[in-house]
Protein backbone atom coordinates (compact mmCIF):
# COMPACT_ATOMS: atom_id res chain seq x y z
CA UNK A 1 0.00 0.00 0.00
CA UNK A 2 1.42 3.20 -0.27
CA UNK A 3 1.82 5.31 2.63
CA UNK A 4 -1.21 7.84 3.47
CA UNK A 5 0.65 11.05 3.66
CA UNK A 6 0.01 14.45 5.15
CA UNK A 7 3.41 15.88 4.26
CA UNK A 8 3.00 17.01 0.75
CA UNK A 9 5.59 19.75 -0.35
CA UNK A 10 4.89 21.59 -4.05
CA UNK A 11 7.93 20.62 -5.16
CA UNK A 12 6.17 17.06 -4.92
CA UNK A 13 3.01 17.61 -6.32
CA UNK A 14 3.95 19.75 -9.43
CA UNK A 15 6.38 17.04 -9.60
CA UNK A 16 3.56 14.60 -10.09
CA UNK A 17 0.87 16.59 -11.75
CA UNK A 18 3.73 17.43 -14.52
CA UNK A 19 5.28 13.63 -14.84
CA UNK A 20 4.84 12.31 -18.20
CA UNK A 21 1.27 11.65 -19.05
CA UNK A 22 1.59 7.89 -19.48
CA UNK A 23 3.61 7.21 -16.97
CA UNK A 24 1.57 9.27 -13.89
CA UNK A 25 -1.54 7.57 -15.54
CA UNK A 26 0.14 3.93 -14.64
CA UNK A 27 1.08 5.15 -11.34
CA UNK A 28 -1.94 6.69 -10.19
CA UNK A 29 -4.14 3.06 -11.64
CA UNK A 30 -1.74 0.92 -9.50
CA UNK A 31 -2.56 3.35 -6.27
CA UNK A 32 -5.84 2.75 -7.07
CA UNK A 33 -5.79 -0.85 -7.55
CA UNK A 34 -4.53 -1.10 -3.67
CA UNK A 35 -6.94 0.98 -2.22
CA UNK A 36 -10.25 0.36 -4.61
CA UNK A 37 -12.08 -2.33 -5.71
CA UNK A 38 -11.35 -2.46 -9.73
CA UNK A 39 -13.78 -0.75 -12.23
CA UNK A 40 -16.03 0.63 -9.33
CA UNK A 41 -17.75 4.36 -9.50
CA UNK A 42 -20.12 5.48 -6.94
CA UNK A 43 -23.02 7.63 -8.06
CA UNK A 44 -24.23 10.40 -6.37
CA UNK A 45 -27.37 12.82 -7.86
CA UNK A 46 -27.84 16.41 -6.56
CA UNK A 47 -30.57 19.26 -6.09
CA UNK A 48 -30.45 22.54 -5.47
CA UNK A 49 -32.62 23.53 -2.27
CA UNK A 50 -32.44 27.29 -2.74
CA UNK A 51 -31.23 28.39 -6.16
CA UNK A 52 -29.44 32.11 -6.98
CA UNK A 53 -29.34 35.32 -5.34
CA UNK A 54 -26.62 34.64 -3.05
CA UNK A 55 -24.30 37.88 -1.73
CA UNK A 56 -20.97 35.70 -2.14
CA UNK A 57 -19.08 36.96 -5.02
CA UNK A 58 -17.78 33.70 -6.33
CA UNK A 59 -16.48 34.90 -9.81
CA UNK A 60 -17.23 30.97 -11.01
CA UNK A 61 -20.71 31.00 -9.67
CA UNK A 62 -24.24 31.19 -11.84
CA UNK A 63 -26.16 31.97 -8.69
CA UNK A 64 -24.19 34.83 -7.21
CA UNK A 65 -26.39 38.00 -7.13
CA UNK A 66 -22.87 40.03 -8.72
CA UNK A 67 -22.69 37.78 -12.02
CA UNK A 68 -25.21 39.08 -14.67
CA UNK A 69 -26.44 35.18 -15.67
CA UNK A 70 -29.99 36.25 -15.97
CA UNK A 71 -30.62 33.25 -13.25
CA UNK A 72 -34.35 32.98 -12.03
CA UNK A 73 -33.70 32.72 -7.84
CA UNK A 74 -35.96 29.82 -6.44
CA UNK A 75 -37.13 29.85 -2.94
CA UNK A 76 -36.14 27.04 -0.54
CA UNK A 77 -38.02 23.94 -1.89
CA UNK A 78 -40.60 22.42 0.19
CA UNK A 79 -40.06 19.01 1.74
CA UNK A 80 -41.67 16.95 -0.20
CA UNK A 81 -40.33 17.97 -3.58
CA UNK A 82 -36.98 17.54 -2.05
CA UNK A 83 -38.34 14.12 -1.15
CA UNK A 84 -39.77 13.23 -4.00
CA UNK A 85 -36.20 13.61 -5.88
CA UNK A 86 -34.78 12.13 -3.43
CA UNK A 87 -36.87 9.16 -4.06
CA UNK A 88 -36.16 9.08 -8.13
CA UNK A 89 -32.54 9.23 -7.07
CA UNK A 90 -32.62 6.29 -5.32
CA UNK A 91 -34.84 4.12 -7.26
CA UNK A 92 -32.20 5.25 -10.44
CA UNK A 93 -29.57 3.30 -8.23
CA UNK A 94 -27.85 6.45 -6.61
CA UNK A 95 -26.33 5.80 -3.27
CA UNK A 96 -25.60 9.47 -2.23
CA UNK A 97 -28.17 12.08 -2.41
CA UNK A 98 -26.50 15.73 -2.27
CA UNK A 99 -28.02 19.12 -1.58
CA UNK A 100 -26.86 22.23 -2.41
CA UNK A 101 -28.14 25.72 -1.02
CA UNK A 102 -26.67 29.01 -2.58
CA UNK A 103 -25.84 30.45 0.87
CA UNK A 104 -23.28 31.99 2.68
CA UNK A 105 -24.28 30.30 5.41
CA UNK A 106 -27.61 28.95 6.67
CA UNK A 107 -29.36 30.92 9.40
CA UNK A 108 -30.73 29.31 12.48
CA UNK A 109 -33.22 29.55 11.79
CA UNK A 110 -33.23 26.65 8.93
CA UNK A 111 -31.49 24.86 10.63
CA UNK A 112 -34.89 22.89 11.71
CA UNK A 113 -35.93 22.66 8.18
CA UNK A 114 -32.40 21.33 6.88
CA UNK A 115 -32.36 18.50 9.85
CA UNK A 116 -35.55 17.03 9.46
CA UNK A 117 -34.46 16.79 5.46
CA UNK A 118 -31.91 14.99 6.54
CA UNK A 119 -33.94 12.53 8.37
CA UNK A 120 -36.17 11.76 5.71
CA UNK A 121 -33.78 11.53 3.05
CA UNK A 122 -32.02 9.04 5.22
CA UNK A 123 -34.94 7.19 5.97
CA UNK A 124 -34.99 6.49 2.13
CA UNK A 125 -31.60 4.58 2.70
CA UNK A 126 -29.63 7.24 1.04
CA UNK A 127 -26.63 8.52 2.40
CA UNK A 128 -27.36 12.34 2.82
CA UNK A 129 -24.35 15.00 1.47
CA UNK A 130 -25.35 18.79 1.88
CA UNK A 131 -23.44 22.11 0.66
CA UNK A 132 -24.58 25.41 2.52
CA UNK A 133 -21.69 27.78 2.93
CA UNK A 134 -20.24 28.05 6.21
CA UNK A 135 -21.03 26.63 9.41
CA UNK A 136 -20.80 27.89 12.54
CA UNK A 137 -19.65 24.56 15.31
CA UNK A 138 -23.18 24.45 16.60
CA UNK A 139 -24.93 24.09 13.21
CA UNK A 140 -22.25 20.99 12.47
CA UNK A 141 -23.08 19.09 15.48
CA UNK A 142 -27.01 19.75 14.59
CA UNK A 143 -26.34 18.29 11.40
CA UNK A 144 -23.78 15.66 12.64
CA UNK A 145 -27.08 14.51 14.84
CA UNK A 146 -29.80 14.57 12.58
CA UNK A 147 -27.52 11.87 10.16
CA UNK A 148 -25.53 14.02 7.85
CA UNK A 149 -23.03 11.72 6.19
CA UNK A 150 -21.03 14.02 4.30
CA UNK A 151 -20.58 18.33 4.17
CA UNK A 152 -19.62 19.79 0.80
CA UNK A 153 -17.41 23.20 0.76
CA UNK A 154 -14.46 23.24 -1.54
CA UNK A 155 -11.53 24.82 -1.01
CA UNK A 156 -11.98 25.85 -5.01
CA UNK A 157 -7.76 26.71 -6.00
CA UNK A 158 -5.06 27.66 -4.24
CA UNK A 159 -4.73 30.03 -1.21
CA UNK A 160 -2.62 31.99 -3.41
CA UNK A 161 -5.01 32.20 -6.16
CA UNK A 162 -7.76 32.50 -4.31
CA UNK A 163 -8.00 36.19 -3.38
CA UNK A 164 -8.43 36.84 -7.73
CA UNK A 165 -11.83 34.44 -7.38
CA UNK A 166 -13.43 35.23 -4.10
CA UNK A 167 -13.13 38.72 -1.78
CA UNK A 168 -16.66 38.10 0.57
CA UNK A 169 -14.94 35.24 2.21
CA UNK A 170 -11.12 34.13 3.14
CA UNK A 171 -9.48 30.96 2.52
CA UNK A 172 -9.32 30.32 6.38
CA UNK A 173 -12.93 30.85 6.47
CA UNK A 174 -13.02 28.01 4.22
CA UNK A 175 -10.60 25.77 6.70
CA UNK A 176 -12.52 26.58 9.31
CA UNK A 177 -15.98 25.48 8.49
CA UNK A 178 -14.38 22.07 7.49
CA UNK A 179 -12.74 22.05 11.13
CA UNK A 180 -16.05 22.32 12.78
CA UNK A 181 -17.53 19.53 10.30
CA UNK A 182 -14.78 17.10 11.24
CA UNK A 183 -14.87 17.89 14.36
CA UNK A 184 -18.62 17.38 14.30
CA UNK A 185 -18.43 13.92 13.13
CA UNK A 186 -19.51 14.64 9.16
CA UNK A 187 -17.31 13.10 6.40
CA UNK A 188 -15.97 15.66 4.19
CA UNK A 189 -16.36 16.50 0.32
CA UNK A 190 -13.78 18.76 -0.91
CA UNK A 191 -12.35 19.97 -3.58
CA UNK A 192 -12.08 22.45 -6.51
CA UNK A 193 -12.57 23.71 -10.19
CA UNK A 194 -9.99 23.86 -12.77
CA UNK A 195 -10.05 26.12 -15.52
CA UNK A 196 -10.59 29.60 -13.73
CA UNK A 197 -7.43 31.16 -14.92
CA UNK A 198 -4.76 29.69 -12.27
CA UNK A 199 -1.60 28.44 -12.91
CA UNK A 200 0.05 24.80 -12.80
CA UNK A 201 1.71 25.76 -9.68
CA UNK A 202 -1.89 26.90 -8.35
CA UNK A 203 -3.28 23.82 -9.34
CA UNK A 204 -0.58 21.67 -7.33
CA UNK A 205 -0.98 24.08 -4.26
CA UNK A 206 -4.62 23.77 -4.31
CA UNK A 207 -4.26 19.47 -4.12
CA UNK A 208 -1.36 19.61 -1.93
CA UNK A 209 -3.13 21.62 1.09
CA UNK A 210 -6.31 19.28 0.51
CA UNK A 211 -3.89 16.22 0.24
CA UNK A 212 -2.70 17.97 3.74
CA UNK A 213 -5.93 17.70 5.93
CA UNK A 214 -5.29 15.21 7.87
CA UNK A 215 -7.49 13.04 8.07
CA UNK A 216 -7.92 13.58 4.08
CA UNK A 217 -11.31 14.34 2.64
CA UNK A 218 -12.92 11.27 1.96
CA UNK A 219 -14.54 12.92 -1.18
CA UNK A 220 -12.38 15.09 -3.52
CA UNK A 221 -14.84 17.09 -6.51
CA UNK A 222 -12.86 18.02 -9.62
CA UNK A 223 -14.71 20.02 -11.90
CA UNK A 224 -14.08 21.81 -14.69
CA UNK A 225 -15.19 25.33 -14.91
CA UNK A 226 -19.00 25.83 -16.62
CA UNK A 227 -19.01 28.81 -18.46
CA UNK A 228 -21.96 30.28 -17.92
CA UNK A 229 -22.80 33.66 -19.79
CA UNK A 230 -22.73 36.59 -17.62
CA UNK A 231 -19.56 35.11 -15.46
CA UNK A 232 -16.31 37.26 -15.42
CA UNK A 233 -15.06 34.21 -16.40
CA UNK A 234 -17.12 33.75 -19.06
CA UNK A 235 -14.29 34.27 -21.59
CA UNK A 236 -11.44 31.64 -20.01
CA UNK A 237 -10.17 29.47 -22.35
CA UNK A 238 -11.26 25.51 -22.38
CA UNK A 239 -9.49 22.93 -19.92
CA UNK A 240 -7.61 21.06 -22.04
CA UNK A 241 -9.21 17.61 -20.91
CA UNK A 242 -5.82 16.12 -20.38
CA UNK A 243 -4.86 18.59 -17.96
CA UNK A 244 -8.39 17.58 -16.26
CA UNK A 245 -7.14 13.84 -15.93
CA UNK A 246 -3.31 14.84 -14.80
CA UNK A 247 -5.36 16.33 -11.64
CA UNK A 248 -7.62 13.67 -11.36
CA UNK A 249 -4.43 11.47 -10.99
CA UNK A 250 -2.70 13.56 -8.56
CA UNK A 251 -5.39 13.25 -6.37
CA UNK A 252 -5.54 9.73 -6.26
CA UNK A 253 -2.10 9.45 -6.25
CA UNK A 254 -1.70 12.00 -3.01
CA UNK A 255 -4.65 11.23 -1.26
CA UNK A 256 -5.11 7.23 -1.81
CA UNK A 257 -8.23 6.29 -0.11
CA UNK A 258 -10.34 9.23 -0.99
CA UNK A 259 -13.38 9.09 -3.60
CA UNK A 260 -12.04 11.32 -6.16
CA UNK A 261 -14.98 12.27 -7.95
CA UNK A 262 -15.54 13.87 -11.67
CA UNK A 263 -17.67 16.72 -11.25
CA UNK A 264 -18.75 19.71 -13.27
CA UNK A 265 -17.95 19.36 -16.83
CA UNK A 266 -18.12 16.20 -17.33
CA UNK A 267 -20.67 16.67 -19.98
CA UNK A 268 -17.96 18.21 -21.68
CA UNK A 269 -15.62 15.86 -22.20
CA UNK A 270 -15.48 13.09 -24.74
CA UNK A 271 -16.07 9.09 -24.26
CA UNK A 272 -12.64 8.86 -24.46
CA UNK A 273 -11.60 11.35 -21.96
CA UNK A 274 -13.79 10.10 -19.39
CA UNK A 275 -12.34 6.48 -19.82
CA UNK A 276 -9.22 7.80 -18.84
CA UNK A 277 -10.71 9.98 -16.21
CA UNK A 278 -11.68 6.44 -14.83
CA UNK A 279 -8.08 4.68 -15.66
CA UNK A 280 -6.81 7.54 -13.57
CA UNK A 281 -8.69 7.21 -10.50
CA UNK A 282 -11.61 8.30 -10.53
CA UNK A 283 -14.54 6.72 -8.79
CA UNK A 284 -17.26 8.75 -8.70
CA UNK A 285 -19.99 10.93 -10.72
CA UNK A 286 -22.89 12.68 -10.85
CA UNK A 287 -25.46 11.60 -12.21
CA UNK A 288 -28.72 13.16 -13.50
CA UNK A 289 -29.55 15.66 -16.23
CA UNK A 290 -28.85 18.63 -14.30
CA UNK A 291 -26.40 19.30 -11.09
CA UNK A 292 -27.36 22.93 -9.65
CA UNK A 293 -28.05 25.24 -12.18
CA UNK A 294 -26.40 23.53 -14.95
CA UNK A 295 -26.69 20.60 -17.34
CA UNK A 296 -24.79 17.48 -16.74
CA UNK A 297 -24.83 14.72 -18.99
CA UNK A 298 -28.32 13.19 -20.16
CA UNK A 299 -28.89 10.18 -18.23
CA UNK A 300 -29.48 7.81 -21.07
CA UNK A 301 -26.25 8.86 -23.17
CA UNK A 302 -24.35 8.84 -19.76
CA UNK A 303 -25.73 5.07 -18.35
CA UNK A 304 -24.59 3.80 -21.54
CA UNK A 305 -21.59 5.29 -22.06
CA UNK A 306 -20.79 3.75 -18.30
CA UNK A 307 -22.33 0.38 -19.52
CA UNK A 308 -19.73 0.21 -22.68
CA UNK A 309 -17.43 0.86 -20.36
CA UNK A 310 -18.00 -1.72 -18.32
CA UNK A 311 -17.78 0.46 -15.33
CA UNK A 312 -19.41 -0.86 -12.20
CA UNK A 313 -22.17 1.19 -10.36
CA UNK A 314 -25.57 1.02 -8.42
CA UNK A 315 -26.86 2.31 -11.25
CA UNK A 316 -30.17 0.75 -13.05
CA UNK A 317 -30.41 2.97 -16.38
CA UNK A 318 -33.44 4.88 -17.63
CA UNK A 319 -36.18 2.25 -19.28
CA UNK A 320 -35.32 1.68 -22.54
CA UNK A 321 -31.67 2.54 -22.67
CA UNK A 322 -31.07 0.67 -26.24
CA UNK A 323 -28.58 -2.37 -25.21
CA UNK A 324 -26.75 -1.91 -28.15
CA UNK A 325 -23.37 0.05 -29.15
CA UNK A 326 -23.03 1.99 -25.66
CA UNK A 327 -20.41 4.63 -27.51
CA UNK A 328 -22.36 5.31 -30.11
CA UNK A 329 -25.63 6.12 -28.05
CA UNK A 330 -23.38 8.33 -26.23
CA UNK A 331 -21.65 10.38 -29.15
CA UNK A 332 -25.26 10.58 -30.95
CA UNK A 333 -27.05 11.53 -27.50
CA UNK A 334 -24.73 13.49 -25.36
CA UNK A 335 -24.97 17.20 -27.38
CA UNK A 336 -28.23 17.01 -27.61
CA UNK A 337 -29.34 18.21 -24.47
CA UNK A 338 -32.39 20.85 -24.88
CA UNK A 339 -34.31 17.98 -26.52
CA UNK A 340 -34.35 15.09 -24.11
CA UNK A 341 -36.78 13.90 -21.59
CA UNK A 342 -34.68 14.96 -18.47
CA UNK A 343 -35.27 11.66 -16.31
CA UNK A 344 -34.78 12.37 -12.75
CA UNK A 345 -35.22 15.90 -12.69
CA UNK A 346 -37.93 16.73 -15.32
CA UNK A 347 -39.69 19.19 -13.04
CA UNK A 348 -37.00 21.49 -12.46
CA UNK A 349 -35.77 22.34 -15.88
N1 LIG B 1 -22.91 28.10 -1.41
C1 LIG B 1 -22.21 26.95 -1.02
C2 LIG B 1 -20.73 27.10 -1.15
O1 LIG B 1 -20.25 27.94 -1.90
O2 LIG B 1 -20.01 26.31 -0.52
C3 LIG B 1 -22.66 25.69 -1.70
C4 LIG B 1 -22.99 25.68 -3.18
S1 LIG B 1 -21.68 26.06 -4.30
C5 LIG B 1 -22.53 26.25 -5.81
C6 LIG B 1 -20.79 24.51 -4.43
C7 LIG B 1 -19.62 24.46 -5.38
O3 LIG B 1 -20.06 24.43 -6.71
C8 LIG B 1 -18.61 25.58 -5.37
O4 LIG B 1 -17.72 25.50 -4.31
C9 LIG B 1 -17.90 25.38 -6.69
O5 LIG B 1 -16.77 24.55 -6.53
C10 LIG B 1 -18.94 24.66 -7.54
N2 LIG B 1 -19.33 25.50 -8.69
C11 LIG B 1 -20.11 26.59 -8.66
N3 LIG B 1 -20.24 27.13 -9.89
C12 LIG B 1 -19.50 26.37 -10.72
C13 LIG B 1 -19.20 26.42 -12.11
N4 LIG B 1 -19.68 27.39 -12.90
N5 LIG B 1 -18.42 25.47 -12.64
C14 LIG B 1 -17.90 24.49 -11.84
N6 LIG B 1 -18.14 24.40 -10.54
C15 LIG B 1 -18.91 25.32 -9.97
C1 LIG C 1 -19.10 20.31 -6.34
O1 LIG C 1 -17.87 20.31 -6.14
N1 LIG C 1 -19.69 20.36 -7.51
C2 LIG C 1 -21.12 20.40 -7.37
C3 LIG C 1 -21.31 20.16 -5.87
N2 LIG C 1 -19.99 20.27 -5.36
C4 LIG C 1 -22.31 20.89 -5.10
C5 LIG C 1 -21.72 21.68 -7.89
C6 LIG C 1 -21.38 21.96 -9.31
C7 LIG C 1 -22.12 23.19 -9.73
C8 LIG C 1 -21.94 23.50 -11.16
C9 LIG C 1 -22.62 24.75 -11.57
C10 LIG C 1 -24.11 24.71 -11.40
O2 LIG C 1 -24.78 23.75 -11.86
O3 LIG C 1 -24.67 25.69 -10.88
FE1 LIG D 1 -22.84 31.53 -3.30
FE2 LIG D 1 -21.73 29.14 -3.13
FE3 LIG D 1 -22.16 30.29 -5.52
FE4 LIG D 1 -20.29 31.28 -3.95
S1 LIG D 1 -20.31 29.22 -4.84
S2 LIG D 1 -21.83 32.47 -5.05
S3 LIG D 1 -21.18 30.95 -1.93
S4 LIG D 1 -23.68 29.63 -4.09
Amino acid sequence: MDEIRHDWTQREVKEILTAPFLELIMRAQETHRKYFPEGTVQVSSLISIKTGSCPEDCKYCPQSVHNPTGLQPERLLDLNTVLEKAKEARDAGATRFCMGAAWRDPRDRDMAYLTKMIRMVKALGLETCMTLGMLTENQARELKEAGLDYYNHNLDTSPEYYGQIITTRTFADRLKTLEYVRKAGIKICSGGIVGMGESADDRASFLKTLANLDPHPESVPINILVKVKGLPLENQPDVDPLDFIRMIATARIIMPASYVRMSAGRKSLSAEAQALAFLAGANSVFYGCRLLTTPNAREDADFALLRKLGVKTTLKGPEGTPEEDGRKIYDSLHDSFSDHKCYSLEKHL
